[in-house]
């Protein structure tokens, strides 16, 4: 019969893996804790809506805005409110370079395919964007859950 001998480099080794296998079940249970993902959505400006006009994401998700081919009116998308200190990074429309700013506007679109991206909803709160052509009964809301 074959005896197992056991090294004191087979014993290192031994417990490196066991304490590996447990660091891993560890950052498995924080994984599943943490906040959701950042997530990609899509709003489509319509004549005279958005679609859709209440929009809930996570924090750090991107928002997109689309033009469809013959959208009819120009609309855009201002942001009118938003929590104390939210940022975004989107293209400048005077300089078609990213910026990031405290409040953004898209550029007016009458007929697409056009878009507006608009990353940094990174504050939990409430968002409100209005179409500045139509502002009364053009608006939206974007909640940032916490
Ligand atoms: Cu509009």
């Amino acid at each position: 019969m074959r005896r197992v001998i056991r090294t004191p480099l087979t014993v290192a080794l031994a417990s490196l893996a066991a304490a590996g296998a447990a660091a891993g079940a560890v950052a498995a249970v924080a994984g599943a804790t943490t906040t959701a993902r950042p997530q990609k959505k899509s709003v489509s400006v319509n004549d005279n809506f958005y679609g859709p006009a209440k929009l809930t994401i996570t924090k750090g998700s991107t928002v997109t805005w689309k033009w469809p081919a013959d959208v009819g009116d120009s609309h855009d998308v201002k942001l009118t409110k938003k929590p104390s200190g939210a940022k975004f990074t989107f293209k400048s429309p005077d300089t078609g370079k990213k910026v990031t700013k405290g409040t953004f506007q898209s550029p007016p679109f009458a007929s697409g395919p056009a878009k507006f991206v608009v990353t940094g909803f990174n504050k939990p709160g409430r968002y409100h964007l209005i179409c500045t052509f139509h502002e009364t009964e053009m608006q939206m809301d974007i909640t940032v859950k916490k």
